[in-house]
């Protein structure tokens, strides 16, 4: 913690634990990411150079290039620590190194890749409370590269959009930025925008399609579609619609008014063989209008999404000509968060981030030990807190809150968010990480039937059920599917294919949200599971956004939540360094006569012990079969120096030579 603190305050925001980066948010301007910088950092190892993002992102391109290594670099921390602050230098380091030889295609590539960013962040972003640019999708970007190390292609894969947020905002907040890029504040934002769309390659139809889908939702909002939804049908069915809003709307959509306000209104359903019109209630019109307005944006995210990967996806790569084609995968997803109010978005978000914590656990554990093992160094286990009890609370079948959500919503007849809370507090009653206001009945704050709290790995979080089940079950009436399925514009048809399906056919019940997401976390899990992994951990200084301000207690808790404190204990336990011999060799031979120029030993290995026997370091070394281990940072410094001073005199001693005067 001194350390941090010290460091945030001289202007150094990384520091390392090992080969993890630890960033504290700096919240002003730094002048650490430009071309000089860049240069520093090209193909150098770690420990050459300060910590820094650059030296995780060279590491992990050099993994990839020298050993043919998939890679991930995985970036977490809460909401508003820095996250996507950080995956964007990262791209743009990687963009930076990459491509001596200036190839038009990778040209091409690395600037749809940057360009894509931008975009999605238009339209995936919001102000919130936490952070005035926060994520509210998880997005995870492989980068393809070729056997020459440069980038071919990508492909971006996006979690749950939190598309309540077009419906509904608390209070300070923002929906997402793409509502606002027309105003005068958001305008140079929305040029950018619009030019990065044009250079990923969206056509004209497809851009105004975006905004058309924009102007209908905001439409959807104002008081003339809410008073139309109290309005006597027989209007309707007399074609009595002077209602500007809806023909607005009908136009924005390219379809019939006359169908968007029947779509508002009414629900066809068959009854056996007959098809008739249902009108809704007026709660039922103004849940239909929600659902509309909250689906509309998500498919066109998940529409843009689509076609940005269509043009930035690898073709026509043979492995069999090129090798073997690697990747480097970026994770940037919406950080744990605690707002006044919890929903179901923020549960998701939550365990998204348990189930990362998770990984990060298992892996920098994992590895370490995985990494002794092989090379036959002893090692004593390092006690943690394992946060799998909470990831299991959430997902595990039957008895996990996922599940219970579940159950509650096949529930025939009217099923309610308080049954869904008595499942729980039924099921869970005895569980260490869950309570709600029955279980602790003296529990101020939490309210009856309507709260319960997840003790998270980052902290407690009451959430209200309100809405989970609505949000899990998700539905959208086949009504407006096929309304906006027959519209006559062609790029918002295709986002609706399932509106094909005539009335009398059965579909099938679609997943939940709550599935959906659970199955898309645990396939992300497997994936990075499978690479290379790299870390990014953030901390965020204060709440204020203050440059100056490193709030201690603030910090420590992240610091503990995080687990860099095992992270820590694991290092010092171990090994701050581990070098392959032939490396450390190459690096060091200098400074020994034994193996200077070369050494005439039977192996590196032996050379490497006669190395460190002569500068006296045997105390701090440890020899595995293919790696040298070094304990302490200070003995790879006083390395480090005596090369440098042995790399002087070298110089000095060779312009001699050269001036005759030897
Ligand atoms: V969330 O979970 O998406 O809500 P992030 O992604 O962790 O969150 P973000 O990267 O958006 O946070 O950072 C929040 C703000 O902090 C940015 O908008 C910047 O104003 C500020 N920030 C973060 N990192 C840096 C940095 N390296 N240099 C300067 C920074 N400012
Ligand atoms: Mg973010």
């Amino acid at each position: 913690m001194a350390n941090l603190k010290l460091r945030f305050e001289k202007g150094r925001i990384y520091t390392y634990i090992g080969e993890v980066v630890v960033s504290v948010n700096p919240y002003r301007a730094m002048n650490i990411y430009g071309r000089d910088t860049i240069e520093q950092y090209k193909g150098r190892e770690l420990y050459e150079r300060p910590p820094h993002l650059f030296a995780i992102a060279d590491a992990a391109y050099k993994a990839m290039k020298r050993r043919n290594k998939d890679t991930c670099i995985v970036i977490s921390g809460e909401s508003g620590a820095g996250k996507t602050e950080a995956s964007k230098y990262i791209m743009q380091y990687i963009a930076a190194i990459t491509n001596p030889g200036q190839r038009a295609e990778v040209e091409r590539v690395k600037n749809m890749l940057l360009k894509s960013n931008c975009v999605l962040e238009a339209f995936g972003n919001a102000k919130t409370n936490r952070n005035d640019n926060s994520s509210r999708f998880g997005k995870y970007m492989d980068i393809n590269f070729d056997f020459k190390g440069d980038p071919i292609g990508g492909h971006i894969n996006n979690y749950l959009l939190e598309k309540s947020r077009v419906i509904f905002q608390q209070e300070g907040e923002r929906s997402f930025h793409s509502f606002y890029q027309s105003s005068i504040n958001d305008g140079a934002d929305f040029k950018a925008v619009a030019d990065a769309m044009k250079v990923i390659g969206f056509t004209p139809d497809e851009i105004q399609t975006v905004y058309k889908v924009l102007a209908t939702i905001l439409h959807l909002f104002t008081g003339n579609v809410l008073v139309f939804l109290y309005l006597s049908p027989c209007d309707l069915s007399q074609g009595n619609l002077t209602f500007g809003v809806v023909a607005v709307i009908g136009v924005l959509l390219a379809t019939k008014e006359e169908n968007v306000g029947k779509a508002l209104l009414y629900r066809t359903v068959a009854t056996g063989r007959d098809v008739i019109d249902k009108q809704h209630t007026t709660q039922e019109a103004s849940y239909g209008r929600d659902a509309l307005a909250k689906a509309m944006y998500e498919r066109m995210f998940c529409w843009i999404v689509g076609r940005i990967n269509d043009v930035i996806e690898v073709k026509n790569y043979d492995a069999k000509v090129h090798g073997k084609n690697t990747v480097i995968g970026v994770l940037d997803i919406y950080g744990f968060e605690i707002f006044q109010n919890n929903s179901f978005e923020q549960f998701c978000i939550n365990y998204c981030n348990e189930k990362l914590q998770q990984l990060f656990i298992q892996l920098v554990l994992r590895q370490e030990q995985e990494e002794y093992q092989r090379e036959g160094i002893p090692w004593k286990h390092i006690d943690y807190f394992n946060n799998q009890i909470i990831v299991d609370l959430v997902e595990l079948q039957h008895k996990g809150i996922f599940s219970v959500l579940d159950e509650a919503c096949m529930t025939v007849g009217k099923v309610t968010d308080e049954v869904f809370l008595q499942g729980l507090n039924s099921k869970l009653a005895k569980h260490a990480h869950y309570t709600s206001r029955k279980l602790s009945p003296t529990d101020k704050s939490l309210e009856f039937d309507r709260d319960f709290r997840i003790r998270h790995y980052a902290g407690d979080v009451v959430y209200s059920v309100v809405g989970f089940i609505d949000k899990n079950k998700d539905t959208l009436f086949q009504d407006f599917k096929r309304l906006l399925y027959n519209s006559s514009n062609p790029v918002l048809k295709m986002m609706w294919p399932e509106g094909k399906l005539s009335i009398t056919e059965v579909t099938k019940r679609p997943l939940t949200a709550a599935t959906l997401f659970k199955n898309s976390m645990i396939a992300l899990v497997e994936n990075l599971a499978c690479k290379e992994p790299y870390y990014v951990r953030c901390i965020k200084p204060n709440d204020v956004k203050s440059p100056l301000l490193f709030e201690y207690e603030r910090c420590r808790h992240q610091v503990e939540y995080l687990g860099l404190l095992e992270n820590v204990r694991v290092r010092r336990a171990g090994f701050a360094n581990r070098q392959e011999y032939p490396r450390f060799l190459q690096r060091y031979k200098m400074i020994s006569e034994f193996t200077w120029p070369n050494h005439d030993l039977p192996s590196d290995k032996e050379a490497v012990k006669r190395l460190v026997q002569g500068c006296g370091f045997e105390h701090d070394v440890a020899y595995g079969k293919t790696k040298v281990f070094v304990r302490t940072p200070r003995t790879l410094f006083c390395l480090e120096e005596q090369r440098d001073e042995m790399v002087g005199r070298i110089v000095l001693f060779l312009q001699k030579v050269w001036r005759g005067t030897i």
